[in-house]
C-alpha cells in the first residue's frame, strides 16, 4: 500500500471518538440515562454549583478552569444585532414550482413543475432593536432564502413594494433618522419623532413610501397576512441569454389583514411577541402559512414606455398594468430548533442569485449588493459564515477558499489553487456558471440622479386615491399622530406642504388634526404631480380581504354557567373554518359550563384582552355578566372590541355587560350579533368573515 493512502491508527481512534461525541449526537442519550455534565472540552464536571476557593469563605481561584470557561462563554454569547431589521422571526419550509419558466429563465429552480426547493424565511421590523415589540408602525422585512440546486437564492424583500430613497448612499441617513435620537437614546422602534420627520420632510423622494408606512400596511395583523415584494426590478435570463425584466411579489393565501393603530399600541403591551407567537402557534398546530410567488414580467419596450423609470425603487408597476403571474408557492412548515443558530445567524444577501436571474441597474439594489456581504462579516465575525448550517448551500459546492476564523471545512488534498497540474479540484464552467446580462453601458463618470427619477408625488397620490375611505382615514390619523409627536412646528408644516402635492383633502385633514392655523404653500415639486393615474385597487388591503375567517382567532369570554351547547357550536363552526378558538375567564382555572362540565381557560381576563383576537363572543351567565361588569379588564375587553370594529357575538345574559361597557344595542350595528337560534354560530361566522365592520368607524366620525 503506498504510504500516502495509509490511515494512521490515531486517525481511526479519533474518528470513533468524534462519532460518539459530536456531529449532532451530543444530546442523544439512552432512555433513563442521565448524561454527565462536561466542559466544552469534554471534561466531566463534579460540581457546577460552587467555585473553587480557599476555605468555605475564602477567595476564588483562577485555577477553576470550569468556572472560567463557563463565564467566558456566557460573556460572549451575544453577537451584534443587525443594524437594521434586528427584530425578526424565521421559519423553514419549501418552495414548489408550478410550471417550467424555461422560456424566460435558465434558473434551475424554475425548470420543472412540482420541483420542491428548501426555504428559510425571516420576517422582521426595521427600526427597533432585537428586544423591541412586534406591532411597531414600521416596514416589515420579508427575506426568503431558497436553497436551490445552483446555490442559494435570497429574495431580501419587504412587505412594501417601494422604498424611502433612490440611492443607497442615503441609507445610513434615513436609518439614523428613524433610530433612537443619539443624544437621548429614544424613542425605541418608533418613527414618531423629530429626527425622522425632519429627514423625511427634507426628502421628497420618500413621499410615496411615506404613504405606505402611514397606511395599515405598517401594522400587519400577522406575518401570515402580508404580502412580500422584491422591490427592485431584476432580470430573468434564458439559456440564450435573452433578458426580460421581472419584479417579485409574494401573495399570502390567507389574504391581507392589518390591525388599527389603537389596537397595535395595546397589543404591544399585552403581547410584545404577538407576531412571533402567531407564526409559532400556526406552524406548530400544522396550519402552515403559504404564499404564492408572482412575477411581473416585462420587456425593454414596456420599460421604455412606462410612466416611470423601472430602475427607480420609489416606484411600483400597478398590478392592473402588469399582471402578477403565480409561478410557485412557498409553504412554511417547520420552526427552527434553535432561534440563535438559525434565525439570528441567518445571513441574507441580495447578491445571492442563481444563474438565470440577474440584477438591474437600480442604484439601491447595486448598493445593497455591497452592503450585505460586509454586514455578515461584522455580525457573524468570520468570512466563514457560510459554514454555519443555516447559511450553507444544500447543493454540492467546491472552491479553493480556505482558513480564516472558525473554518469548519478546508480543501482536502494538495491543490488549493487552479489551474493546477495535479488533476485536483473544481474548474469553472462557462455553460453552467453564472453569466451577467451583457448590458451595454456608456456615459461620463458622474454623481447624478437621472431625470426620470424626478417625479416624487404622482404615485404617492395614486396610492392614497386607491385606498378605501377607512384606509384613507387611517393614513390621515397616522400622519396626525406621528407629526403631533414632532416638537418642531417647522417640520410639521414642511410635511403638510408635501401632503398638498399628494392630496388636498388629506393635507387639510392633517393640518386640522395638528391645529395648524394656516395651510402652507405646496412644497416645490421637481415635476408637477400627475392627476391622470388610474386608481389601483390592488393597493388596498380592505379590497383584498380573504372573505374567510381561516387563520384568525375567536376569543370567547366565559363565566360559570356559560351556555355549553353554544360554546360547543362556536368551537366546531370556527374550527371547521380553520380558525382558532381561545377561552378567556375570570381565572385561568376556567369555569363550569351550563352542563356542569369544566371549561379550561387559556387566558385570565387581564391577560387576554380582546386586542389579541379577531372577533369575540360573550358567553356569560346572568351572574357572570354581573360580576364581570365590575371588572375594568372585562369592560375594556368589550369596549376595545367595539372600538376596533370587531364582530361581537353575545348570548342574551351578556347584555348588561355590553351596556356597562357603554355599548347600546343599536339596530344599525350589524357587528353586534345575538347568539340565539339554531344557526347562531354559523351566522356569526358568516359575519366574522368580513373581519372588521368599518361602517362602525364611519358612524363614529364627528
Ligand atoms: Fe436592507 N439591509 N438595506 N433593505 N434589508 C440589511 O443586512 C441595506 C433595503 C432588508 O432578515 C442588512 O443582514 C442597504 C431595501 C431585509 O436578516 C444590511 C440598503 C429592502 C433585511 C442592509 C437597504 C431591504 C435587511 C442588515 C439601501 C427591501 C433583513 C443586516 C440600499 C427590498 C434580512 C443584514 C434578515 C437587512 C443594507 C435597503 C430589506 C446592513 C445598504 C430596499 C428584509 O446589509
Amino acid at each position: 500500500m503506498p504510504a500516502r493512502s495509509r490511515k494512521p491508527e490515531t486517525a481511526a481512534i479519533h474518528d470513533q471518538t468524534l462519532a460518539r461525541g459530536h456531529g449532532g449526537e451530543l444530546h442523544q442519550f439512552a432512555e433513563g440515562e442521565t448524561p454527565v455534565l462536561t466542559t466544552a472540552q469534554g471534561g466531566p464536571v463534579a460540581d457546577d454549583q460552587n467555585t473553587l476557593r480557599y476555605g468555605a469563605r475564602g477567595p476564588s481561584l483562577i485555577e477553576d478552569f470550569h468556572f472560567r470557561e463557563k463565564i467566558f462563554h456566557f460573556d460572549h454569547e451575544r453577537i451584534p444585532e443587525r443594524v437594521v431589521h434586528a427584530r425578526g422571526y424565521g421559519a423553514h419550509g419549501y418552495f414548489e414550482t408550478y410550471e417550467s419558466l424555461a422560456k424566460y429563465t435558465r434558473a434551475d429552480i424554475f425548470q420543472r413543475a412540482g420541483e420542491k426547493t428548501p426555504a428559510f424565511v425571516r420576517f422582521s421590523t426595521v427600526a427597533g432593536s432585537k428586544g423591541s415589540f412586534d406591532l411597531a408602525r414600521d416596514v416589515r422585512g420579508f427575506a426568503v432564502k431558497l436553497y436551490t440546486k445552483e446555490g442559494n437564492w435570497d429574495i431580501v424583500g419587504n412587505n412594501i413594494p417601494v422604498f424611502f430613497i433612490q440611492d443607497a448612499i442615503r441609507f445610513p441617513d434615513v436609518i439614523h433618522s428613524v433610530k433612537p435620537e443619539p443624544d437621548r437614546g429614544f424613542p425605541q422602534a418608533a418613527s414618531a419623532h423629530d429626527n425622522f420627520w425632519d429627514f423625511i420632510s427634507l426628502t421628497p423622494e420618500s413621499m410615496h413610501m411615506v404613504m405606505w408606512v402611514m397606511s395599515d400596511r405598517a401594522i400587519p395583523r400577522s406575518f401570515r397576512f402580508m404580502e412580500g415584494f422584491g422591490v427592485h426590478t431584476f432580470r430573468f435570463l434564458n439559456d440564450k441569454d435573452e433578458s426580460n425584466f421581472v419584479k417579485f411579489i409574494w401573495k399570502p393565501k390567507l389574504g391581507l389583514q392589518s390591525v388599527v393603530w389603537n389596537e397595535a399600541v395595546k397589543i404591544n403591551g399585552a403581547d410584545p411577541d404577538f407576531h412571533r407567537r402567531d407564526l409559532w402557534d400556526a406552524v406548530k398546530a400544522g396550519n402552515f402559512p403559504e404564499w404564492e410567488l408572482c412575477v411581473q414580467l416585462f420587456d425593454q419596450d414596456f420599460a421604455d414606455s412606462f410612466d416611470f423609470d423601472i430602475l427607480d425603487p420609489t416606484k411600483l408597476i400597478p398590478e392592473e398594468i402588469v399582471e402578477p403571474v403565480p409561478v410557485g408557492r412557498l409553504v412554511l412548515d417547520r420552526m427552527p430548533d434553535n432561534f440563535f443558530a438559525e434565525t439570528e445567524q441567518v445571513a441574507f444577501m441580495t447578491q445571492n442569485v442563481p444563474p438565470g436571474i440577474d440584477f438591474s441597474n437600480d442604484p439601491l439594489l447595486q448598493g445593497r449588493n455591497f452592503s450585505y456581504l460586509d454586514t455578515q462579516l461584522k455580525r457573524l465575525g468570520s468570512p466563514n459564515f457560510t459554514h454555519i448550517p443555516i447559511n450553507a448551500p444544500k447543493c454540492p459546492f467546491h472552491h479553493f477558499q480556505q482558513d480564516g476564523h472558525m473554518a469548519m471545512r478546508n480543501p482536502v488534498g494538495r491543490a488549493n489553487y487552479q489551474p493546477n497540474s495535479w488533476g485536483e479540484g473544481p474548474r469553472e464552467s462557462p455553460e453552467r456558471g453564472f453569466r451577467s446580462f451583457p448590458d451595454a453601458v456608456e456615459g461620463p463618470k458622474v454623481r447624478l440622479r437621472a431625470e426620470s427619477f424626478a417625479d416624487h408625488y404622482s404615485q404617492a397620490r395614486q396610492f392614497y386615491r386607491s385606498q378605501t375611505v377607512p384606509e384613507q382615514r387611517h393614513i390621515a390619523m397616522a400622519l396626525t399622530f406621528e407629526l403631533s409627536k414632532v416638537e418642531t412646528p417647522a417640520i410639521r408644516e414642511r410635511m403638510v406642504a408635501h401632503l398638498i402635492n399628494i392630496d388636498d383633502v388629506l393635507a387639510r385633514t392633517v393640518a386640522e388634526g395638528l391645529g395648524l392655523r394656516d395651510i402652507p404653500e405646496p412644497a416645490d415639486a421637481a415635476v408637477a404631480p400627475r392627476d391622470d393615474l388610474a386608481p389601483s385597487p390592488a393597493l388596498s388591503i380592505i379590497e383584498n380581504g380573504p372573505e374567510s375567517f381561516a387563520g384568525r382567532k375567536l376569543g370567547v369570554l366565559v363565566s360559570d354557567g356559560a351556555d355549553a351547547g353554544l360554546l360547543a357550536a362556536l368551537r366546531a363552526t370556527f374550527e371547521e373554518e380553520g380558525a382558532t378558538v381561545e377561552i378567556i375567564a375570570q381565572t385561568v382555572g376556567g369555569v363550569e359550563a351550563s352542563d356542569g362540565r369544566p371549561v379550561e381557560a387559556k387566558h385570565r381576563i387581564d391577560g387576554g384582552p380582546s386586542v389579541l383576537f379577531d372577533a369575540v363572543a360573550l358567553l356569560v351567565s346572568q351572574e357572570g355578566a354581573r360580576m364581570l361588569a365590575k371588572e375594568p379588564p372585562a369592560r375594556d375587553f368589550v369596549t376595545d372590541a367595539f372600538a376596533h370594529c370587531k364582530f361581537i357575538g353575545y348570548a342574551a345574559p351578556a347584555v348588561p355587560l355590553l351596556e356597562k361597557a357603554g355599548i347600546a344595542l343599536d339596530e344599525e350595528d350589524e357587528g353586534l350579533i345575538a347568539l340565539d337560534g339554531g344557526e347562531a354560530a354559523a351566522d356569526f361566522l358568516v359575519a366574522c368573515r368580513k373581519l372588521r365592520l368599518w361602517a362602525r368607524e364611519d358612524r363614529a366620525q364627528p
